[in-house]
């Protein structure tokens, strides 16, 4: 499918604002708040502009989710991307925009840092910090293969992808076989781990055996997606609705 194409099947949810999918104690206090407006308009909730797929955005939204954090979420249609004006006025010239009241950030990684150290994802000292930093990079470096793959080569390079990707899993097998507690670094969750998750779900969908040599890896993703808030998540229908990228492979 082009990306037109895929994108118009997607109206129905874009160029709206929907409600990100929360736990019933965040809803809760939702209908709190909306009662009253004052309290509301103080506690002002995260904004993320970006289009209508999961993309570089799944782990930020399992970190708000597994963290009761509410999410204004405004989708750009491919169409009114294409207009330009929106282009013009991001940083970067891209998506997503990520707004924390006065703070506008562009950059994912850059997005996921700033929630990490806000919400207690990011270590409990400057080393811990360093080392999920380092584990972050190598999600990263793996995600952007990836997203070469899906945008650029994938009908030709495929398999020859699958068949390397034991070698890219391997160092992250490696680092949770020696772990402690289940996670990349430290005895928490960090952001490395909602964007190693993200990514890992991704490629479960790519290459469906993707994890069978990787026991530490599969319990791994088995533990992370059965955190209840996470649970939730996956199983919400604006999330689960979503594509995984923008010209409709996956
Ligand atoms: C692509 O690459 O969907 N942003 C993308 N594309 C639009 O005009 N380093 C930063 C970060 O981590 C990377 C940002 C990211 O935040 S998101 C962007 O803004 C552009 O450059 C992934 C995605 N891509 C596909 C896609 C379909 C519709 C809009 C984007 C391709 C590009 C524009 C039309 C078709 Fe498209």
């Amino acid at each position: 499918m082009t990306h037109q194409k895929h994108f118009k099947a997607y109206k129905r949810i874009v160029a709206r604002t929907s409600a990100h999918c929360t736990s019933g104690a965040a809803r809760a206090l939702s209908e709190t708040q909306l009662s009253r407006p004052t309290l509301f308009y103080t506690m002002a909730p995260y904004t993320l502009t970006y289009f209508p797929v999961k993309g570089r955005c799944g782990a930020l939204k399992m970190m708000l989710a597994d963290n009761d954090q509410q999410l204004k979420e405004n989708m750009v249609s491919i169409e009114e991307w294409m207009k330009g004006d929106m282009k013009g006025s991001c940083l970067f010239g891209q998506l997503p925009k990520f707004e924390d009241g006065d703070l506008v950030l562009y950059q994912s990684n850059a997005m996921l840092r700033h929630l990490g150290r806000k919400h207690g994802a990011y270590g409990k000292n400057d080393c811990e910090a360093s080392l999920i930093d380092m584990m972050n990079d190598a999600v990263e470096d793996l995600r952007l293969k990836y997203i070469k793959l899906i945008y650029q080569e994938y009908e030709t390079g495929k398999e020859a992808y699958c068949k390397d990707l034991p070698n890219h899993l391997k160092p992250f097998e490696s680092v949770l076989s020696k772990s402690k507690s289940g996670f990349l670094v430290g005895d928490q969750i960090s952001f490395a781990d909602y964007n190693l998750f993200d990514l890992l779900l991704n490629h479960k969908v790519l290459c469906s055996a993707s994890l069978d040599s990787f026991p530490t890896l599969k319990s791994y993703v088995d533990k992370i997606a059965a955190r209840p808030k996470i649970k939730a998540l996956l199983e919400c229908e604006n999330f689960k609705k979503l594509p995984i990228n923008g010209n409709g492979k996956q």
